[in-house]
């Protein structure tokens, strides 16, 4: 006879290999920049119901979920052993953050994640009390790299504020994404540090970072910036001294902080890098993608720039735990130059958006750059339509 229970249990498994199983599809239309998906690439109810259900009937007769889990987003990337594969930000119903790998065999769907999330083991410093945003970076030293928030209590936080945090940047490496060593965090002279990314080559035999100094736990304050910095070593990794490469703007989809997305992608043209921009408005903080270029040689020269964001939320893509957001700490670039940009929608949920590395070149370097002001966005219309007379008629 069929229980309740193993109805249930059969209803769980097959909607979760539906999920899994679901193709994704090109959305219509495009801008020609890249191409956005129609669903989702991960979401919490991706993943496994063997991590939520205890699937013993005796012990769980009323198949309950013992572990709730919140979200899956802002998840680092890399191809691993020809796979495209994902470090993902999983939240627990619990408001704990930790990574698990999820791979797919085409980068666009059919992302499963392993059987277990990573054990991030702790490092010499007090214990994490969260950890988030995973920048994974195979270097060229041979290691695979895995940069990421380590959160811990503010000491300073006054009696009662159970909000204070201090963030730093938690480094660990890796060569199969299961066994990790855990490195002592990054020092760096700014007292909080998030967005801290690893650049994929040795600079004239060091390590080089890229870094987010700010004042305080939420706000960038008189700090903020893409800041760059370099470190004789991984262990201890020490900078010194940050230079702030792209720096907060008036009146700019980046005027309230930013922060690099993943490792910059190496071109015949130059680095191209991804990063996200905050502004304030009414509704709160508004989170969007942005794209610059930095020079090959000068890691701190930014030599093309477009103006305005690269990818803002739309759609369901605006509704989540943190509206309006969109975040992206990890992109892959195929060797046939095919570029998978994954982004968190609203700190709910992973997308996938497709371009080449040729469009985002041609990207960077043919958008016209900010005039800061309405009437050179006016005047740049004006050179376009002008331009296109001869095309409209
Ligand atoms: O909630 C939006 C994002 O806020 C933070 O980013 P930043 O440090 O630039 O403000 C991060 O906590 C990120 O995880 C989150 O998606």
């Amino acid at each position: 006879m069929t229980t309740d229970f193993d109805a249930r249990l059969t209803a769980i498994k097959s909607n979760y290999e539906q999920l899994i199983d679901q193709k994704n599809k090109e959305a219509e239309v495009g801008n020609g920049i890249f191409s956005r998906y129609v669903y989702p690439v991960l979401t919490a109810a991706h993943v496994p119901y063997f991590w939520k259900y205890d699937l013993n009937p005796e012990t769980n007769p009323f198949l309950m979920e013992r572990i709730g889990i919140n979200a899956a987003f802002n998840a680092g990337a890399i191809k691993f052993e020809g796979k495209y594969v994902l470090a993902v930000r999983v939240e627990g119903a619990d408001r704990k953050s930790f990574f698990a790998i999820a791979e797919s065999p085409n980068g666009i769907d059919q992302f499963r994640f392993w059987d277990y999330p990573i054990e991030m083991p702790q490092g010499a410093n007090p214990i994490d009390t969260n950890i988030y945003d995973m920048r994974l970076v195979q270097h060229e030293d041979g290691w695979i790299y895995g940069l990421f928030c380590t959160e811990r209590r503010d000491p300073a936080a006054k009696p009662g504020d159970q909000s204070s945090a201090v963030a730093q940047c938690g480094i660990a490496r890796t060569h199969d994404l299961k066994t990790w060593e855990r490195l002592p965090d990054l020092k760096t002279p700014s007292p909080q540090q998030r967005n801290v990314v690893l650049h994929p080559e040795f600079v004239d035999g060091k390590y080089a970072f890229y870094t987010r100094p700010q004042d305080s736990f939420i706000e960038a304050g008189s700090g903020g910036g893409i800041g760059y910095g370099i470190s004789d070593s991984m262990n201890p990794a020490i900078v010194a001294e940050e230079i702030v490469v792209d720096k907060k703007v008036y009146h700019t989809v980046y005027e309230a902080k930013n922060g690099l997305g993943p490792a910059p992608i190496k071109t015949e043209k130059g680095w191209l890098h991804l990063a996200h921009g905050v502004r304030n408005t009414a509704a709160g903080l508004r989170y969007v993608l942005y794209m610059f270029m930095t020079d090959l040689q000068d890691l701190t020269k930014v030599t093309h720039k477009p103006n305005g964001y690269f990818i803002a939320p739309e759609g369901e893509e605006r509704i989540g735990d943190v509206s309006n957001v969109v975040f992206s700490n990890g992109w892959i670039a195929d060797e046939d130059g095919k570029v998978f940009i994954y982004y968190a929608s609203s700190d709910t949920r992973m997308h996938v958006a497709t371009s080449t590395i040729d469009q985002l070149v041609d990207y960077v370097i043919n958008t016209p750059e900010d005039g800061f002001t309405s009437a050179a966005t006016v005047k740049s219309i004006y050179k376009q339509v002008q331009q296109n007379q001869k095309f409209i008629r």
